[in-house]
């Protein structure tokens, strides 16, 4: 374990000033960080280097986003060529070249119809988008009505009041007092007792999608303008899709009019082995939200992707006005951009989306070796991601998986940890003795916990 007095005054060297107060951490608990706290100070590939110089793989691609591992030369060097040659540019009444492009370079990844891009900066802002792309769409249909929307339990869609209240991580929405209203959420498909250690697509739980026809009655098709889903729930511990389940909700939302959104903001940019889950799965939603990868991580960027038909519906009316009320002064950052193409360049060059795939066979068999170690309740998969799911410890929920998670750290690799959830999600460009090392350490961690 790691000497709580000595780390905070590592770090404290290791920064040049006494305290830690000033920076309030998101998502982390900060007295217990600053307590002892975990510096990482460079990173090259698969692995970062921490403050005290030791290296450590890392098992979760940053957070789901350095997709092609760390400090890719061409995509610093294109960052830092476009700070010289342009540093900002309005994406408001003006615009620059290379939004056009990435644009276009986005829809040729997109499956089906999907033809435009929407630029934002971040996961959530993607969210809070795509909801209002879909309601205003219905809008302009003469379906103004239409303004309820469905998100699902255990749902992570980002921090903003949108994305929260459609999302349906308890933790992240009972301290916000008034979410927004009209939201109903479908039943989660995690299911230890009828899913427990499947390998891929779980075979039970299509029928939870039948969920969305019970809220269809409640409220009637005509006063709802979307349902959002992860493909694959990140966040909330790797909760992989039933086979059928995103079917079925494809077919009724065609049914009924209601727009399917698939928020891709873990899955897009080769995490399943494939540009996007939807590309994977073989289901086309009308609204893919996107961010993470598309820059692997290295500038804040999102991109809301949409089929042409909604789009079109927006350029009606009066040409003199925008056709959407709506955007960000960062939309399209000329840095961003500059990143995102050399990173979709690199994913394209090294084959990357294919690469994911390639190994995820290897990945899958590695995870699932460790399906009879002690604490162990499942574990689940799909491309190059894995969650391994331990009994709590009795009285004391999340205490193992941080457990897991700091004894990992030590012994040189990163895992992220949801309560008692391990969640893995390396760069693409692992190798097979890194999974092996990844998945070694994250056994042995288990091992040792009580
Ligand atoms: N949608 C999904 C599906 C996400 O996973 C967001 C939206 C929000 O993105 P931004 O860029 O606004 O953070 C996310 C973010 C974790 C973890 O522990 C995952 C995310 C964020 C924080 C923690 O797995 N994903």
């Amino acid at each position: 374990m790691t000497d709580a007095p000595t780390a905070q005054a590592d770090a404290a060297t290791a920064l040049g000033r006494n305290d830690l107060e000033a920076y309030w951490m998101p998502f982390t608990a900060n007295r217990q960080f600053k307590a002892a706290p975990r510096l990482m100070v460079s990173a090259k590939d698969m692995h970062y280097s921490m403050a005290d110089g030791r290296r450590v793989l890392d098992g979760c691609s940053g957070l789901w986003c350095v997709n092609a591992g760390h400090c890719r030369d061409e995509i610093a060097e294109a960052i830092a060529a476009q700070a010289r040659r342009m540093d900002y540019a309005t994406a408001f009444q003006m615009a620059h070249p290379a939004a056009f492009e990435l644009a276009d370079r986005l829809a040729e990844l997109a499956p089906g119809d999907i033809d435009h891009a929407f630029f934002t900066n971040s996961g959530s802002e993607s969210v809070d988008t795509a909801l209002k792309i879909a309601i205003a769409y219905h809008h302009r249909q003469g379906q103004g009505q239409r303004q309820r929307l469905v998100g699902r339990e255990k749902g992570y869609h980002g921090a903003g009041f949108g994305g929260m209240s459609v999302g349906g991580i308890a933790n992240n929405r009972k301290h916000f007092g008034m979410l927004l209203g009209g939201i109903d959420h479908l039943p989660h498909t995690h299911s230890l007792e009828h899913a427990a250690f499947s390998r891929g697509q779980p075979r039970w739980g299509a029928h939870l999608a039948e969920a969305l026809e019970s809220i269809i009655a409640l409220h009637d098709a005509s006063t709802i303008a979307a349902v959002m889903v992860e493909p694959m729930a990140g966040s909330a511990g790797v909760l992989i899709p039933p086979v059928g389940y995103l079917e079925r909700l494809r077919e009724i939302c065609d049914r009924t009019g209601i727009l399917l959104i698939f928020d891709e903001v873990i899955t897009g940019f080769g995490r399943l082995g494939a540009s996007f889950a939807a590309e994977y799965l073989g289901i086309v939603p009308d609204i893919i939200t996107t961010a993470k990868g598309l820059t692997n991580g290295a500038v804040p960027m999102g991109a809301v992707l949409v089929r042409k038909e909604i789009h079109d519906a927006f350029m009606s009316g009066p040409e003199t006005l925008p056709e959407l009320f709506h955007g960000y002064t960062y939309s399209g950052h000329p840095l961003a951009c500059a990143a995102a193409l050399a990173t979709l360049d690199l994913y394209a060059k090294e084959d990357l989306f294919a690469r994911a795939a390639s190994l995820a066979g290897y990945f899958e068999d590695a995870a699932h070796g460790l399906k009879d170690l002690d604490h162990v309740v499942d574990i689940r998969n799909l491309g190059l991601v894995a969650g391994i799911e331990l009994e709590a410890a009795p009285g004391a929920p999340g205490a193992r998986g941080y457990d897991v998670f700091l004894r990992c750290l030590e012994k040189g690799v990163l895992v992220r940890y949801t309560g008692d959830i391990i969640a893995t999600s390396p760069p693409l460009i692992i190798e097979k003795s890194q999974i092996d090392e990844l998945f070694g350490t994250v056994g042995e961690a288990i091992e040792e916990t009580v």
